[in-house]
């Protein structure tokens, strides 16, 4: 009897960029071997397959491995896209959010570590890329339209990060919302049944564990 392979999808559940990989792989039912790394103790595997030594990085069926999170979600849907994810798989929205919002974000999150500037600094910088999330979002559901796609499931994922340095501030519960919009985008993504999948637990991996299988039902 052949035994089925799997791809292998190395991942750390917190992380938005395994994030955005594993929501793209469940909307494409692609059934992946997980394995969850601990990124203090990255298992000799994951640094064999590549040399970036992030996560998340996918093992392919067919021995080629990706190591960017935008190129895994573009596998994904380039194997099955039943929404036509891939229409906004080049939105200006993902490069910015990769770049500039990226950077602001992690001062945002650690300003300890970075005192030239204050919190709410920071957290101001953040806001010029947040405004246009919140405008796109003035008048559609999604980023793109009514429909969720690519772009959505790239970016949420950082803006649920953003939402988490401050939610009392971001929900609006001290005072008003600020970004009333995106407040509700993120909260029907965040509470879809969806994410939820995609945020399952699964145990630090190591060689010799049983095989995890991600999406796990
Ligand atoms: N450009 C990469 C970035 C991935 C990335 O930076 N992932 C972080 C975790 S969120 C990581 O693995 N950092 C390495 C570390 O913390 O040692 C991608 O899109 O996949």
């Amino acid at each position: 009897m052949t035994q089925k392979v799997f791809s292998i999808l190395y991942s750390f559940r917190r992380c938005p960029y395994a994030m955005r990989a594993r929501l793209a792989l469940l909307y494409s039912g692609i059934v992946v071997e997980l394995r969850e790394v601990t990124l203090k103790n990255k298992p000799p595997e994951l640094l064999q397959a590549s040399n970036k030594a992030t996560v998340p990085v996918l093992i392919c069926d067919d021995g080629k491995m990706l190591d960017e999170s935008h190129h895994i979600m573009l596998w994904a849907c380039q194997k099955s896209d039943p929404e036509a994810w891939l229409n906004t798989a080049s939105h200006p929205l993902i490069h910015d959010n990769d770049t500039s919002f990226k950077s602001f974000l992690d001062m945002y999150k650690y300003s300890d570590r970075f005192p030239e500037y204050t919190q709410t600094q920071y957290r101001d910088s953040c806001g010029m890329f947040l405004q246009r999330i919140e405008q796109s979002l003035q008048h559609s559901s999604y980023l793109a339209g009514k429909h969720r796609s690519f772009v959505d499931m790239a970016i949420a994922p950082f803006i649920r990060q953003f939402s988490m340095v401050e939610p009392t501030w971001f929900e609006g519960k001290s005072n008003v919302t600020p970004y009333p919009n995106t407040l509700r985008w993120l909260q029907s993504i965040l509470q879809s049944e969806f994410f939820r999948l995609c945020m399952k637990k699964y145990p630090a991996w190591q060689a010799g564990d049983e095989v995890s299988i991600f999406p796990n039902h």
